[in-house]
């Protein structure tokens, strides 16, 4: 790299906030930049040609087509982790090797590839024989029904694009201290997917619900069974029986053959390996709806069926799974989503929340799904805080930490949904801490 670092002069109507924040614009459109000096920090990732010749994959033919394909063998390091070290308090978490997070860092883009798609499993993926395997509709319908996956791919299917997120996702961060466990340790319970099944309403037509209907209670057929109560309202919206993700059919660890999918729900909501839907007047009130997946307040009460995912972004480039090397023009990129629907802003800032400048939002944004958005940042080298704020199209806003446990106390472990701030040393480490 033969090249100088220059010191760049930003137009100060390209500023966008406090602290290098520049226009969202600037990297669409280089040609709205008010100044050349964009253009030499641009370059600075660019390296000088050296050298000649040809390397061996051009001089000799290539491999066979394969059956199906392989990731480059250079890419083996881009995968999922099996994080060991939980504390006591995160007992439920502490069943590790049922807990594989998603690379965040290395994602670019929304969709996570189905390899690289997070895995929660209480009891194991189990190894289900789809010849073996149907799903029962029964209860309070007029027909109870079964169908194999063969019959579920006969009816009209939808494919849509969803998030997945567990509802323990962040939860170290209830801590007191901050911690310094990557983005992919303490964010990585969180995909993004184009989901295809049949939506639940179709099925249930064919079966005829009874009037006094108010919940589904779906169970997998996984050692320990999992199970939880869906209210109707939602299973008649849009809820699917999801048999393929990113176009192939469902993985094992996704829930093979057949998966409930519940979007914009918490994960443990969206049963895997899905056998029984049981149409009821009332929830099962089962274990995982009493003494797990319920939220302990300040008071010492306790929400139930705190079903809907919160509104939540994390910056994940820079992010402390990285350190910047030099001052120059830097692209903070990031994920966004909402449970209830799409996003409508992301506003970053980089002095800890003090100024704020909007985040260019990557099209399509859709409902329930992960919402990529860009803004370019000017490093001028001083020690920096990096954070970004989602804000809904109903108009619900990311809260601060602070508000975020002002609200719910720290007993919680599910629905940590505040700002992350990401903080830059002048030497260009990056660290995890609460401002
Ligand atoms: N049958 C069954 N369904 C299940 C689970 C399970 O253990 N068994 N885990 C739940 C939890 S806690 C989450 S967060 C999601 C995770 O889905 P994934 O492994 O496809 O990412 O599946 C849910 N569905
Ligand atoms: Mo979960």
């Amino acid at each position: 790299m033969g090249k100088e670092n220059k010191p760049t002069v930003i137009d100060s109507a390209d500023r966008a906030a406090k602290g290098g924040l520049l226009n969202r614009r600037l990297f669409l459109n280089t040609a709205i930049a008010s100044t050349a000096a964009l253009a030499t920090a641009r370059a600075a990732y660019g390296q000088d040609i050296v050298g000649e010749g040809q390397d061996d994959w051009v001089i000799y033919p290539g491999s066979d087509a394969q059956l199906y394909g392989d990731r480059s063998q250079f890419e083996v390091d881009n995968i999922k982790r099996v994080f060991p070290e939980f504390s006591q308090e995160f007992w439920d978490l502490r069943l590790s090797k049922y807990v594989a997070r998603t690379p965040l860092d290395h994602m670019l883009g929304t969709i996570t590839p189905s390899g690289l798609h997070f895995e929660r499993s209480h009891q194991g993926i189990p190894d289900i024989d789809p010849d073996k395997h149907s799903l029962v509709i029964h209860g309070m319908v007029k027909q109870p029904l079964k169908f194999d996956i063969e019959a579920l791919e006969n009816y009209p299917t939808v494919s849509r694009f969803y998030f997945l997120e567990c509802s323990g996702n962040s939860a170290v961060l209830f801590q007191d201290k901050p911690t310094d466990q990557s983005l992919q340790q303490i964010h990585g319970l969180l995909s993004g997917s184009e989901w295809t099944g049949v939506l639940l309403s179709t099925l249930l037509d064919e079966c005829g619900i009874d009037r006094n209907a108010k919940w589904i209670i779906a169970e997998g057929a996984d050692n320990g069974m999992m199970s939880r109560s869906i209210p109707m309202d939602k299973a008649l919206d849009d809820t699917m029986i999801a048999v393929r993700q990113n176009g192939e059919r469902i993985r094992p660890s996704q829930g093979y053959p057949m998966r409930l999918f519940n979007p914009g729900f918490e994960g443990n909501t969206s049963i895997k390996w899905l056998r029984s839907i049981y149409v009821s007047d009332r929830p099962a009130m089962s274990v995982q709806e009493t003494a797990k997946y319920t939220d302990m307040m300040p008071d010492n009460t306790s929400l139930q069926f705190s079903l809907e995912m919160d509104v939540k972004s994390i910056i994940t480039r820079p992010s402390n799974a990285m350190s910047l090397k030099k001052k120059a023009l830097y692209e903070i990129t990031g994920l966004a989503w909402s449970g209830k629907g799409k996003i409508a802003r992301v506003e970053v800032s980089v002095d800890g929340g003090k100024t704020w400048a909007d985040a260019m939002l990557e099209d399509p944004v859709q409902s329930k799904m992960l919402t990529r958005f860009r803004i370019p940042w000017l490093w001028e080298g001083g020690p920096a805080v990096l954070q970004s704020r989602a804000i809904d199209e109903f108009g619900r806003v990311q809260p601060t930490r602070d508000a975020l446990i002002a609200a719910r106390g720290q007993n919680p472990i599910y629905h940590y949904s505040a700002i992350q701030s990401w903080a830059v040393a002048s030497n260009g480490e990056i660290k995890n801490v609460f401002a």
